[in-house]
């Protein structure tokens, strides 16, 4: 089943408007959803719909500044400039990087979108625990958008933190439909000098192919590649490996990596005073690449991942997953300094400076080829005893086994590939009020950025709270969430051609 192409409604869900479905009656409504439903255990279990009234109570029950912050984005085929060479690409409102989505916990954001795209388009907010039918997943949380359509997202922006916007349709991600979200907590105090929001991304579209081609290739899986004589196609990468990640760093081979749209030969450069402290707020945007991201000779002092506090640690580099976020501050030398982001496991390069306008301008050549010294993802950091969850045992535990090789490119959930016409088969059920825990138990040979939607989930007893998170292969993360958001939710690696294939579930409130 493609779940990449849900331009018509296939299904019998996906017939009713979303008006309908609000108007139905809630049984009527799940009925219809349920009919539509394979799973045989699925008929005798009421599911907590996007369109029922307790998602509606509980957004009327989120804080409220009664200000809104108003956005037009139309997503449209669109030519970008990359080093001044014209690359075709789609993206919102003609740029490479979406435009910057910005308010406060309790500010309402309503975004107009007009869907100027060939095919149906959505858009997800990642790392926002906002009200269920406003999450931007085609058919489990609303009815695509068809091209040439409009859908206006509102909804209370419900915590804060560096977040960022995104379709849905993971390969249209991987093109450049994608932004920064930033909400701020206006009791937070203030202990910097500059803000630097910084999009990293690995980039192919409009220059060696589309991110489909690049699908297609990697779908024949390596055990064809290898029968016919071949050692990768055009965009398979053999080889990125990486010990930070435990073996293999990723599948695809990319010709650009990008800091803000940038390449090093074009770097964005922000200036500031020797001694200033500059608040970096990085978004690993990728769709197959982690980045290690830190200025040689400088520490970063880390301070939130993932939109939320963590015990400050300070670092020599810092990895990201692929939808990760890192908050750190850094204390600006004399003189030009580098901010790198190397592609992990890969050769390229992702670059930004800050200059206090004296000294040299370094050449990205001249720079080092490594970052090491301490290094640390975000999944290896506490979280802030401010957001720390209370200790509680676990009311229910869900195992999510990471299936799935890069030779056969079979990615999936204990062995399942999802599909959208049957999104509940292997649900991970949970009742609201549970305390969730749910194992990430890798058993490939490749790592993967897990994301859960609607919720911040803490790792183990003290971890970090996160959305996203690295599991290495071999590797078992156990993460904890309260259940208070209520909906149907998917769970899903952030690699963009794993989720692709299938390796996503749902995380279903049930009643
Ligand atoms: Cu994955």
């Amino acid at each position: 089943m493609n779940y990449l192409k849900p331009t018509t409604p296939r299904f019998p869900e996906a017939a009713l408007t979303r008006r309908r479905l609000l108007g139905l009656s809630l049984a009527t409504a799940s009925a219809a959803l349920l009919a539509a439903c394979s799973a045989p255990s699925a008929a005798a279990t009421r599911r907590v719909l996007a369109s029922d009234s307790a998602v509606q109570a509980l957004e009327q029950a989120r804080r409220s500044t009664g200000k809104t912050v108003e956005k037009a984005l139309t997503a449209a085929p669109a030519t970008v400039a990359i080093d001044a060479k014209k690359i075709p690409t789609w993206g919102y409102n003609g740029a490479i990087n979406g435009p910057l989505l910005r308010g406060s916990v309790g500010d309402r954001l309503q975004v107009a979108l007009h869907n100027g795209l060939p095919e149906a388009t959505v858009i997800h907010w990642h790392g926002l625990a906002l009200a269920n039918d406003q999450d931007g997943v085609e058919t489990l949380t609303q009815q695509p958008i068809g091209a040439g359509a409009d859908f206006t997202y509102s909804f209370r922006l419900p915590h804060s933190g560096t977040h960022w916007y995104h379709s849905h349709i993971e390969l249209q991600r991987e093109r450049a439909l994608y932004g920064p979200l930033i909400v701020d907590d206006p009791d937070e105090a203030k202990d910097y000098d500059h803000e630097w929001i910084i999009l990293l991304d690995d980039w192919m579209d409009g220059v060696t192919g589309t991110p489909n081609d690049v699908l297609a290739e990697l779908s024949k899986g390596m055990g064809e590649m290898h029968s016919g004589g071949m050692m990768g196609g055009k965009h398979m990468s053999m080889g990125a490996s990486s010990d930070f990640l435990g073996g293999d760093a990723g599948d695809v081979r990319y010709p650009l990596h990008l800091f803000n749209g940038r390449t090093p030969s074009d770097p964005e450069t922000i200036t500031a005073k020797p001694g200033d402290r500059v608040r970096l707020r990085i978004i690993n945007a990728a769709g197959d690449t982690a980045y290690r991201v830190g200025a040689p000779g400088v520490r970063l002092t880390l301070t939130h991942t993932d939109g939320y506090p963590v015990e400050r640690k300070d670092v020599d580099a810092v990895v990201l997953g692929m939808g990760e976020r890192i908050d750190a501050l850094l204390t600006v030398p004399a003189g030009w300094t580098p901010l790198m982001a190397l592609p992990e496991g890969k050769t390229g390069l992702a670059l930004g400076r800050i200059s206090t306008g004296s000294g040299k301008e370094p050449i990205p050549a001249a720079l080092p080829s490594e970052l090491g010294g301490t290094v640390v993802d975000g999944g290896q950091l506490a979280s802030a005893a401010e957001v720390r969850l209370p200790a509680k045992a676990p009311t229910v535990t869900h195992t999510v086994r990471l299936t799935g090789s890069m030779m056969a490119y079979d990615w999936g959930i204990n062995g399942r590939r999802f599909a959208m016409h049957s999104p509940y088969d292997g649900a991970l059920e949970v009742r609201e009020g549970d305390r969730v825990q749910i194992d990430f138990v890798n058993e490939g040979t490749m790592w993967h950025p897990m994301h859960v939607h609607g919720h911040t989930f803490q790792i183990g007893q003290s971890g970090a709270r996160k959305d996203t998170v690295i599991v290495r292969p071999g590797a078992t993360v156990s993460v904890v969430l309260d259940a208070d958001n209520p909906g149907q939710w998917l769970y899903h690696c952030h690699n963009a051609y794993h989720a692709a294939q299938g390796m996503m579930g749902v995380l279903s409130y049930i009643e």
